[in-house]
């Protein structure tokens, strides 16, 4: 039942990303601005939305949906599809090939503090990697199965994070990489959270960390870097949310977790 579901989810997937990359190369402008001005949003992200809600509702129209440009469903199978139509979108406008399509199914309420993850798949079409992962079943890049990296000190430690849309949070998160970077091997900060819990997945990374990010943004990637064997965490022992997606080996996480705290990441801002 669920291999099916993640059939299906990775069909939907595919056929998103063509019309994302189709969009990409006809040329994108910005649609919209949504919580600050550099908070942007497309018309292609809006279309590629329309496009999986679509196609969720016809093969399942039961379960609920949860998408970043408004895509809404209430369902009534107690699942619940997580989508982000475009995730980097700022790469998208900017035509960095490095951007997502990213579809999550997830059982119980859309609360990322609560639900459990199913199914999660992410591609990129600009290079037409895509990662799947089944729970329970592990995690694959195409048909390659991936997994963490081996367990690093910190200061050989290659760690990935982001950074909010809005100013004042991002003064605080600049602050907070300031005093990280002369503890780890080096950082990057890409601008896809989807892929880069995928990247953590496949041992491209050794650790990922970023607040402040939305459901859609790590609900499918989450997944994938655990069924890798990935320590996926949120702040102090929670579920991955807003407050904190952590995701690292695990003796990695442990490490990174205490240093972060240590360095004020975990503070109020
Ligand atoms: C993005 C995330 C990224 C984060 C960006 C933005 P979007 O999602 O994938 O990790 O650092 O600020 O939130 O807005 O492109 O869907």
């Amino acid at each position: 039942m669920v291999t099916e579901l993640l059939d299906l989810a990775r069909t939907i997937t595919l056929e998103a990303g063509e019309l994302a990359a189709r969009r990409r190369r006809e040329g994108v402008e910005v649609a919209a601005t949504k919580s600050t001005i550099v908070d942007v949003v497309t018309e292609a992200d809006r279309e590629v939305e329309r496009l999986i809600l679509g196609r969720i509702q016809d093969a399942r129209p039961a379960d609920g949906v949860l998408g970043e440009e408004g895509a809404s469903a209430q369902g009534s199978s107690g699942l619940t599809w997580v989508v982000d139509p475009i995730d980097g979108t700022v790469n998208y406008l900017y035509g960095i090939p490095h951007y997502a399509v990213s579809i999550a199914l997830v059982e119980g309420e859309p609360d990322p503090l609560t639900w459990t993850s199913k199914v999660g798949v992410v591609l990129n079409p600009a290079t037409g990697e895509i990662f799947t992962a089944e729970a329970g079943e592990g995690a694959f890049c195409g048909d390659r199965r991936i997994h963490v990296g081996e367990s690093t000190p910190l200061n050989l430690a290659l760690i990935a994070t982001g950074f909010a849309y809005a100013a004042s949070t991002r003064a605080f998160q600049g602050d907070v990489v300031a005093r990280l970077l002369p503890r780890v091997r080096d950082i990057r900060r890409q601008g896809t959270a989807s892929l880069d819990l995928c990247f953590v997945a496949d041992g491209r990374y050794d650790a990922y960390f970023e607040r402040t990010l939305s459901p859609w943004d790590h609900a499918a990637g989450a997944l994938i870097a655990r069924e890798a064997g990935a320590r996926v965490t949120g702040m102090r022992g929670a579920a991955p949310s807003r407050d904190l997606v952590l995701v690292a080996e695990p003796s990695v996480a442990e490490r990174l977790e205490r240093l972060l705290d240590e360095l004020g990441a975990f503070d109020a801002f």
